[in-house]
């Protein structure tokens, strides 16, 4: 065997290896990283992902449609004290994630919602889940279930299911 056709065939095992040590899954311009998902009580209706949108574009851009086969309807939404309320609802124009800059979902803050959810999230499964960006198109990724108690905001959503949704 000649030394550079083995070369080659290394070449090709490592570019083949890469995406594999990516953070998380994108297009060239979009990556979600990180997503998750809280456990859920048995005969919950609702859920709650939360993830880190790094928009690596020259261009702000902004999710138009999440889907899961988990849930019948998924939307993100903020929260937002109301006349010391907690409240939260779908983002009136969607989640805007600026040019060259990241949005955290989280605890307590922006999520995505789980609306209609056909069974209880348990800690250890994994579901899919896509998102639908404005220009980066559409993004899969595997969102694996956390325990319940899995926050770095104690107050937030833990009592999601008694919030009032608009
Ligand atoms: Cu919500």
């Amino acid at each position: 065997m000649r030394p550079y056709s083995k070369f080659a065939v290394v070449s090709v095992m490592i570019a083949a290896a890469f995406p594999a040590f990516a953070q998380g899954t994108g297009s060239s311009t979009m990556a979600v990283e990180q997503p998750w998902a809280r456990a859920t009580p048995a005969g919950a209706k609702t859920g709650a992902v939360y993830m880190t949108l790094d928009n690596k574009s020259g261009t702000a851009d902004r999710p138009t449609g999440v889907s899961s086969d988990v849930a019948d309807k998924l939307q993100i939404h903020e929260m937002k004290v109301e006349n010391g309320v907690m409240k939260m609802r779908e983002i009136a124009g969607g989640l805007s994630i600026p040019a060259s800059g990241s949005v955290v979902l989280k605890p307590g803050s922006y999520h995505v919602m789980l609306i209609g959810l056909k069974k209880p999230l348990t800690v250890g499964e994994k579901f899919p889940l896509t998102l639908t960006f404005e220009k980066a198109g559409n993004i899969s990724v595997t969102v694996p279930v956390q325990a319940m108690g899995a926050t770095q905001d104690k107050g937030g959503m833990g009592k999601m299911d008694k919030m009032e949704m608009k």
